[in-house]
């Protein structure tokens, strides 16, 4: 897994170099911004089960997705969504917290997009779910947590799309 900062280091690091001045930018920009993070992932820690919640009641309740032949049909299945959607949101806040999204490559992506393919569970559904929580986390964390949220959110639709 890598951060923000051990990222620029190591990109300097390949050519032997200081810091120049794009990677300082970058590193202010996450310095300033730590701040908001850490206040994000409090936030969104203390209020998981309730975004999960929300989002499934937004995006999937009533829908094909619950009814009988539908993927979440059955509490088993249901239960495994619901599981799905909390590491979908606890990974990106920890990325978020990081800056940086290898840990949703190393944890969340590999692999995920042929597992889903082989139960039959729908990624394009998941993907709406996914945008549905992006929209609650941001109601509860703020424009410039949410966006910042929103980024890692984003990254793991594009890794199942
Ligand atoms: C931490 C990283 C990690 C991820 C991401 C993960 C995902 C993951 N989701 C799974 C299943 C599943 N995932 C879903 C999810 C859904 N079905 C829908 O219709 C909805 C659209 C969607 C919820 C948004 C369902 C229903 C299953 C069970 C499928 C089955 O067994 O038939 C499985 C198969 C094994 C199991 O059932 O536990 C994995 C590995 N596991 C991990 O360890």
């Amino acid at each position: 897994m890598q951060d923000a900062i051990t990222s620029v280091i190591n990109s300097a690091d390949v050519q032997g170099q200081y810091l120049d001045g794009s990677a300082m930018e970058k590193l202010k920009a996450y310095f300033q911004t730590g701040e908001i993070r850490v206040r994000a992932a409090n936030a969104i820690s203390a209020n998981a089960a309730a975004i999960v919640r929300d989002a499934v009641a937004k995006s999937l309740l009533y829908t094909d997705s619950t009814r009988p032949g539908g993927n979440m049909y059955t509490t088993r299945r249901y239960a495994a969504c619901i599981r799905d959607m909390d590491y979908y949101l606890r990974y990106a806040t920890y990325a978020m917290l990081a800056g940086d999204p290898s840990i949703l490559d190393e944890r969340v992506l590999n692999g995920l997009k042929e597992t889903y393919s082989s139960l039959g569970v729908p990624a394009g559904t998941t993907v709406q779910a996914i945008q549905s929580m992006k929209e609650v986390t941001a109601g509860l964390v703020g424009d410039a947590a949410g966006k910042e949220m929103g980024v890692y959110l984003d990254y793991i639709c594009s890794g199942l799309s």
